[in-house]
């Protein structure tokens, strides 16, 4: 056998397993060319010397034509892999992107643009809270009513531990913001929330928005401008009026209610003037109790914090009316709330743009 006849056979096999075959029947246990070196052992020391380097250039031979080969025929391989796989990156996107971004997104984005405007950071928490971050923190102890007001999902305990629940609010986040963060304190909690109700205006799982400022001297008109600062920005009208109305939360002293102005436009309505009051959210200064609860000094510091849905914020800006529709996932109503895929969402583009 001579090199000629080895490299003629590699160079003949036109694919990885055929070369594979080419290789064993040369170089394998009971290849060609492994018993040729076999054979070295039983040669005198004169036909050693002659037939070893001979023998053994051949294997080296066979051993570099098998990996020139292989790497030509894996070469191959890839180029017609990749030649399959060919993606024109020029083609044009679809004239109709075909998702869409949910309404419930659409209004978290405004609102995260609006009050980064006014100095706010977004702070996030986890949804499966323990009871002291959810209420005992927030003024609400564990013999008091507004925990069932709440309507909460408990978690299976582990053995002796105490249950956890799904929040009921986004309220802990500003807990866990306050005891590891020292004041000037201006963030907004967005987020998921649970309550054990369900009807036309009431899903399991809602989103809500919680607005926190703690600082020396905070009082109740900072937190009037602020609210009025936002709806302004937000519904995009001027004539935005707010009525404070006095209420109680456990986690606020003195605790409001705020009602918006609206008036009737073609038959419909809409926010803004004062033919009507509309309830739309919660707010007050935080509670002394909740302050020291987080290590700050009521005496230093005071706050004042909001909460309002977000689906609902959706609802009256967007005009839809039935809050289930939000999480069935119909498509037909997502593409006729829906906004677009590329949008992005600034108030210097207008908010509702
Ligand atoms: C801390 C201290 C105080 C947040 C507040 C409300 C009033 C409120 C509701 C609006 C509609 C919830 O989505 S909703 O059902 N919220 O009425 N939320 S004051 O007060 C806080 C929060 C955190 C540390």
């Amino acid at each position: 056998m001579t090199e000629h006849e080895i490299t003629a056979q590699i160079v003949a096999a036109t694919d990885l397993d055929a070369l594979e075959a080419v290789r064993i029947a040369l170089l394998g246990k009971s290849g060609s060319i492994s018993a040729l070196l076999k054979t070295l052992g039983g040669m005198t020391p004169e036909q050693r010397q002659a037939e070893g380097p001979r023998i053994n250039g051949l294997r080296v031979a066979a051993t570099d034509a098998i990996a020139a080969r292989k790497a030509q025929l894996e070469g191959a391989a890839l180029e017609a892999r990749l030649a399959t796989e060919r993606l024109d990156m020029s083609l044009p996107a679809p004239a109709t992107p075909r998702g869409s971004v949910h309404p419930v997104s659409q209004v978290m984005d405004e609102l995260a643009e609006i009050f980064a405007d006014m100095g706010f950071a977004v702070a996030t928490g986890p949804e499966i809270e323990d009871q002291w971050h959810n209420f005992t923190a927030l003024n609400m102890p564990e013999t008091h009513p507004a925990r069932a007001m709440h309507d909460t999902f408990y978690l299976e305990a582990a053995g002796g531990e105490e249950a956890k629940v799904l929040r009921t609010h986004t309220s802990p986040v500003q807990i866990r913001t306050m005891t590891s963060q020292a004041p000037p304190i201006r963030i907004i909690a967005p987020g998921r929330v649970y309550r054990s109700d369900s009807d036309a205006t009431h899903t399991p799982m809602f989103h809500q928005i919680e607005g926190l400022v703690v600082d020396k001297g905070i009082h109740l008109g900072h937190l009037k401008w602020t609210l009025e600062t936002f709806l302004k920005a937000f519904f995009e009208r001027d004539d935005i009026v707010l009525r404070l109305r006095p209420s109680y939360f456990p986690f606020t002293e003195p605790s409001v209610e705020v009602d918006v102005g609206f008036s009737i436009e073609k038959g419909k309505r809409v926010l803004g003037g004062t033919g009507g009051w509309m309830e739309l959210l919660g707010s007050g200064m935080v509670h002394p109790r909740v302050l020291r609860a987080c290590g700050i000094d009521p005496d230093e510091y005071s706050g004042f914090a909001f909460g309002v849905g977000v689906d609902r914020l959706a609802m009256l800006k967007y005009g839809m009316d039935d809050l289930r529709a939000f999480f069935d996932g119909d498509n037909r109503w997502l593409k006729h709330y829906g906004f677009g895929a590329l949008d992005v969402p600034t108030l210097s583009a207008g908010v509702g743009a």
